[in-house]
């Protein structure tokens, strides 16, 4: 039986009528409040040929460590570590490593020939780090972000091209959304640069476009993350030109322009920045893909659950440098980015809480109050009449985090200003301690419960007032 709907019959006066709504709605787009249309790039910004931040795609091994999992308790579980893994290390992964110091010339790079340089970036073919580099933009600048594709060593067979796709980010020109199909992919072996002009602050994900179910869960995912403009004061003329007639707002660290003094309980102003990137490993993919096999993504079952790339408690260690010399060798080399959370007595603390993996997560900080200011890259504020989020305060007391899939959630704690951290515990660390860990146990643990390694959990330590000196840079440890 066929099931037809007749299809709605225009007279020749209700063609007129349809027309003429059709010129109204085309008139009343005129009269959108002028404050919610973003200008455009107003004039080509000068191209550059040194990027801001340099990234590179290629393929990789990282250490999740854990005992060897009985190999009858599921059939994936034979696949860690991968005996393919070279030794402390065990899956494999693709992703990207950051050579903007090489590229730019910094530190101990300043003196070496191009040549040089461009040999040390063509070496970094299978030294992906896990999460992938993470990048921080001022609100209103220029941002040049170079993209090479070294291409996959395990993996010769596969010649995919791989993208940066700033997720839910507003671009310039499509050219640089990173979707390949609508714009381009980088091939083996070529570069391209990015340009982006974020005008809206708050925490976005990005990600590999070109094959994402694959590219994303090996790893071609991270975190852009864009600084408010009121962090330069209210006094700026940029920040002026914005927001015509807002004072008493002095130069800090805020994550959104809140437009409201540091005193007001609606201020999002922070002493420290971290950023928690939760994401996980389906062991018996990452070992298909190395070993040539397909898979079936409606298998899908992750194995093990990491943050900013690190199985607690490798999630308390430094940070390291992939490209010191001194940290080559070492188990965490490509696993740089430590999750501890660090904060003096009574200072305000942004977590930019983001979830990269596939399966939900709830977050808890037992023990402190967490007030989310934003999700998503948006203020929790509602809007005015003037089109901006700078209304009535939506912002949300919480003690657990439930985030699906690619979401991101700006979180302000407050560390405790009395008591505790004005003496030492009694296992006289020197500092409070709170856990942060995924409320789902088995991702809390990677399901090894009595083991010594556990999933998604790190630490915040509060220390006495005054010990820590001031924090530059996100996930900075002092
Ligand atoms: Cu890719």
């Amino acid at each position: 039986m066929t099931f037809k709907r007749p299809l709605p019959q225009l007279s020749r006066r209700g063609f007129f009528k349809l027309g003429a709504g059709l010129a109204a709605a085309a008139a009343g787009a005129y009269a959108v409040p002028r404050a919610l249309i973003r200008p455009a790039v107003a004039q080509a910004p000068a191209v550059r040929t040194v990027p801001d931040q340099h990234l590179v795609a290629t393929d990789g091994w990282i250490s999740i460590p854990g005992p060897q999992l009985p190999a009858d308790a599921r059939p994936e579980n034979a696949f860690h570590p991968d005996p393919y893994a070279p030794a402390g290390l065990s899956t494999y992964m693709f992703g990207f490593t950051d050579v903007s110091d090489i590229t730019r010339g910094r530190g101990r790079f300043a003196t070496w020939s191009p040549q040089e340089r461009t040999d040390y970036i063509n070496s970094q073919k299978m030294q992906a780090l896990h999460t992938a580099p993470w990048v921080g933009v001022d609100q209103e600048a220029d941002f040049w972000l170079k993209l090479t594709n070294l291409g996959l060593a395990m993996r010769p067979d596969l010649t995919d091209a791989h993208t940066v796709h700033w997720h839910g980010f507003k671009n310039a020109i499509p050219m640089f959304d990173g979707e390949p199909h609508s714009s381009m992919g980088v091939s083996i072996g070529s570069e391209l640069m990015y340009y982006y002009k974020p005008h809206d602050p708050g925490t976005y994900m990005y990600h590999c476009h070109v094959e994402e179910t694959e590219h994303i869960h090996m790893g071609m995912t991270g975190v852009a993350y864009v600084r408010a403009l009121q962090n330069r004061g209210s006094a700026d003329p940029l920040f002026q030109a914005r927001y015509p007639g807002v004072t008493g707002i002095p130069a800090g660290r805020y994550a959104y322009n809140d437009l409201v003094s540091p005193s007001d309980p609606r201020s999002t102003r922070y002493d420290r920045e971290y950023l928690l990137i939760f994401t996980e490993v389906w062991a018996y993919m990452h070992w298909c893909d190395a070993h040539i096999q397909l898979v079936d993504w409606t298998d899908y079952k992750a194995d093990f659950y990491l943050i900013n790339g690190r199985a607690y408690p490798d999630t308390l260690l430094p940070n390291g440098d992939p490209h010191d010399p001194a940290n080559q060798g070492t188990r965490l080399q490509y696993q740089p980015h430590s999750a501890l959370i660090q904060a003096n007595a009574g200072e305000r603390v942004l977590l930019r809480v983001v979830n990269l993996g596939f399966k939900p997560i709830t977050v808890t900080l037992p023990g402190l109050k967490m007030r989310a200011v934003g999700r998503d890259a948006s203020p929790l504020r509602g809007l005015t009449a003037g089109g901006l989020r700078a209304g009535a305060d939506l912002s949300q007391r919480t003690n657990a985090l439930a985030m699906g899939s690619g979401e991101t959630w700006d979180v302000i704690v407050e560390a405790p200003a009395a008591a505790a951290p004005t003496r030492t515990d009694d296992l006289n660390r020197g500092y409070q301690p709170y856990l942060l860990y995924n409320r789902n146990l088995q991702q809390a643990t990677n399901g090894d419960l009595d083991g010594s390694y556990g999933g998604q959990m790190t630490e915040m330590r509060v220390y006495p007032a005054g010990t820590l000196g001031p924090q530059t840079d996100a996930n900075q440890l002092v």
